[in-house]
């Protein structure tokens, strides 16, 4: 497509979309204009890839979150269309920038599992494979965070509220769904995944929920309008909101008509192309597999077992064995409190069927382990069904071929601990598949100065589509000229970056300062109060020697709580309170300053990340499955501070340990040095952790007389309830924590070249964490597809 091809698509679609001239038109309605122009750029394309997957073996990637984030960047980027969009924008006097902003994030996800997803359709799009997401087309998106007087506080982000162009409603493809109380319409939204460097473009089908009739006229005519109401609304409420809990269960009804809702949608449209493609049920594993992204889509193992008996007559051995055939289990957590086990009555209520089908399974299962001689004990705890709750993750484990962790030592963990019992009597389901993002978005699109660079050393892009060619550039290692650009590179980047921030929150940051990030959900597993109090201790110390030169940092935090996370939520707020005294306060702010992104999501992560320096990934050893967040600070020269955790393991692996910065207990030690483990001594043998605690409680910060601060002080001290002090060894792992900060900071001063060249190694090392290389993995070793070109 020539450019002078885009303006004059652009021109009509703004005509269309605006219904007046493009003289007048928005920012908005020149990005729903240029939306409208990639679609109806990829239309046939993506109607031959569709004809051509659903004739070959597919597989299904069930998701309850697609965190995807803006696509209008993504599809230009991958169509090869950035310049001449930027070219035909400017001839309507608008600018490329401006018009990218005006897109909402697509947040359908929290985080890390969310965001995974949306990487793997990118790679799998790339890769030409056929594969298809599916999920739920949330109305209300991830909530939209802001600060009051530094407090998190919620709002809903209705994200498609005035149009979003990159899904097409599929009316003709409904399906219905049918719960015991209520049968709903699904409507199914498809939205095109293009891929860089291919023709092909792969679909994300999300559903939609809607009342068969439009409207009750009966409860309408009689008077009865409010009833007509409601009950459009209870549909309505499916679809209305994801959400916003990661790492922990909430037994929410409408949580489980979520699950049950996009899982029954999925199956029919995928049970009905099989009869259409192959003329019967039988081959359905051979052509099929689903990938089950953590628990949430469980659901998918009972009702197709439904399809199959009750709609296509099988008998329950055929129906077993097809269902045990297609079914493949990813964990993302070792977090006890996140396993989801639903109360029987909710099942009974909503699906009975269901739910007799899981008694049945549960039945076998018995059956199947007794007859096998194995203790009545572990029978009873490994069983689908304990007392009156349904076992999420032991159906999964029980019905898949495969069950994966994201990381290597993940992995081992969910097998020595969390899923033990089931690797005992099936060794050869587990497999470890490691986490990637995508360098399409987190390199490419992000980081337009460093790609450059790589391009014009490499001498192609092939890059962009085969992370490991960076493996090529280790032997600019060493050289200086190189190593000059990749530190000029960064310091505009964080220029950039400085500018953004000043623009979105009025802060002020200075670009020769070390950059050190951390963001992703705030967890107390995941340690960020570990991060404060490190920082409320440099300032006593820089308050403490008004003559010592202390490195300059800024320091980067972006995170969302969970609503009813009360502790997370005064975590931001201490976060908040040490940005107010540490920016306020002149002797300390020249030296450091504190900067709490609002409203953290996918776009400010694209801000964030080419700017960073350090990459903060300091989890207690074995609690962080993977971590995707660390993948892209590498790739995008940033050094790591971690802990051995997740993927931080395999990191450090491919870079080497004069490359990253790690610290911290291991995995295998914690439990020996918790015995002993009392904080109070902890805090009396660590000079400046005394004083830091206690200036969360004396008045040197405010938490306004709530309490929450004190709380926090309580949860490293005292044991509460089941839990013991400090469960996550906050205060265990802190001088660790410090020494080796501080070290870094030194040594980012100390020597410009060599920090570049741990950088640069970092960079060339980072291949490995495409999630290419993780798909091309699932692809060969349990999806077993191929390629498919159109
Ligand atoms: C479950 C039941 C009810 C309501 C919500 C939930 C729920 C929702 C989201 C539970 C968990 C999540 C998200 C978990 C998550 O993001 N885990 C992260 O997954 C990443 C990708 O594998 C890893 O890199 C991270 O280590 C892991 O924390």
């Amino acid at each position: 497509m020539t450019h002078a091809e885009l303006t004059s698509a652009i021109g009509e679609q703004v005509r269309t979309v605006s219904g007046r001239t493009p003289q007048s038109a928005t920012h908005a309605e020149f990005w729903a204009a240029s939306s409208n122009a990639v679609m109806s750029k990829i239309a046939d394309n993506w109607e031959k890839t569709e004809k051509k997957y659903n004739a070959s073996r597919m597989q299904h990637y069930f998701s309850a979150e697609f965190l995807m984030g803006r696509a209008l960047l993504n599809n230009l980027n991958n169509l090869g269309l950035v310049g001449q969009a930027r070219k035909a924008l400017a001839k309507y006097g608008q600018n490329l920038t401006d018009v990218l902003e005006a897109e909402n994030d697509a947040a359908l996800g929290n985080g890390g599992l969310g965001r995974l997803a949306a990487c793997f359709l990118d790679s799998c799009a790339t890769l030409d494979l056929p594969v298809r997401g599916y999920g739920i087309l949330y109305r209300y998106g991830l909530f939209k965070q802001y600060f009051e007087n530094g407090y998190q506080q919620e709002k809903p982000d209705a994200w498609m509220e005035e149009g979003y162009p990159f899904v097409i409603r599929r009316e003709e493809e409904q399906r219905l769904v049918r719960y015991n109380d209520m049968t709903v319409r699904a409507i199914p939204y498809d939205m095109p995944i293009t891929g860089y460097g291919t023709d092909n473009v792969g679909t994300l089908r999300l559903w939609k929920s809607e009342p068969i009739e439009e409207f009750d006229y009966n409860a309408f005519n009689s008077q009865r309008f409010t009833d007509a109401i409601v009950e459009r609304e209870r549909v309505n409420d499916i679809c209305r909101v994801l959400y916003p809990n990661d790492s922990s269960y909430e037994g929410k009804v409408l949580r489980v008509r979520q699950q049950y809702f996009f899982c029954s949608a999925s199956l029919q449209a995928i049970v009905e192309n099989e009869v259409k493609q192959r003329g019967g049920i039988e081959k359905f594993d051979k052509f099929n597999c689903i990938q089950l992204n953590d628990t949430h889509p469980v659901l998918a193992i009972p009702e197709l077992m439904r399809i199959l008996l009750d709609e296509y007559g099988l008998t329950w051995e055929k129906a077993w064995q097809i269902v045990s055939h297609t079914f493949a289990y990813t964990n993302h957590t070792v977090l006890a409190e996140a396993l989801e086990t639903w109360e029987i009555t909710i099942f009974d209520r909503l699906f009975p069927r269901v739910m007799e089908i899981i008694r049945e399974i549960d039945r076998r299962f018995r059956a199947e382990l007794t007859e096998a001689g194995y203790h009545p004990g572990k029978i009873d705890y490994m069983a689908p069904i304990e007392g009156n709750r349904v076992k999420m993750a032991w159906i999964a484990c029980y019905a898949s071929y495969s069950i994966n962790g994201v990381a290597a030592l993940h992995t081992e963990i969910i097998k020595k601990d969390t899923l033990h019992d089931w690797y005992d009597i099936w060794p050869e389901r587990f497999n470890n598949k490691t986490n990637g993002v995508t360098p399409r978005r987190w390199l490419n699109q992000c980081n337009p100065r460093l790609s450059a660079l790589f391009t014009e050393l490499l001498g192609s892009d092939a890059w962009v589509r085969d992370l490991q060619k960076l493996k090529k550039l280790k032997k600019y290692g060493k050289n200086a000229a190189v190593l000059e650009r990749l530190n000029a590179i960064k310091h505009a980047n964080k220029a950039d970056f400085a500018k953004w921030i000043e623009n979105r929150q009025g802060i002020t940051v200075d670009p020769e300062a070390i950059f050190d990030v951390q963001i992703k959900r705030l967890h107390e597993y995941k340690r960020q109060l570990m991060n404060a109090l490190y920082i409320l201790d440099l300032y006593f110390r820089i308050k403490d020697n008004p003559e010592r030169v202390f490195p300059k940092r800024v320091f980067i935090f972006g995170a969302k709580a969970a609503p009813g996370y009360v502790r997370a939520k005064a975590i931001i707020k201490l976060i908040n309170e040490i940005a107010r005294l540490v920016n306020n306060d002149p002797d300390a702010a020249k030296t450091i300053k504190v900067v709490f992104v609002e409203n953290y999501n996918v776009s400010p992560a694209e801000h964030i990340i080419p700017a960073a320096d350090v990459s903060e990934q300091i989890s207690m050893a074995g609690k962080e499955a993977s971590g995707t967040s660390n993948m892209k600070f590498m790739m995008n020269g940033a050094l790591t501070l971690g802990t051995m955790d997740g993927a931080n393991v395999e990191i450090l692996d491919a870079v080497g340990e004069d490359n990253a910065y790690i610290f911290g207990a291991l995995e295998t030690e914690l439990p020996e040095l918790r015995k002993s483990y009392d904080p109070r001594r902890t805090v009396a043998q660590t000079p400046g952790l005394g004083r830091v605690l206690d200036a969360l409680t004396d008045g040197t910060l405010s938490d306004d007389g709530t309490g929450m601060f004190h709380d926090l002080v309580n949860s490293l001290l005292d044991s509460g309830g089941w839990d013991p002090a400090d469960v996550y060894y906050v205060l265990g792992d802190f001088a660790a924590y410090r020494e080796t900060r501080d070290r870094m900071a030194e040594d980012y001063f100390a020597d410009r070249a060599q920090w570049a060249r741990m950088c640069w190694k970092n960079i060339t090392e980072s291949g490995r964490f495409s999630s290419d290389r993780t798909i091309g993995d699932y692809a060969r070793e349990v999806w077993k597809i191929k390629a498919q070109s159109v």
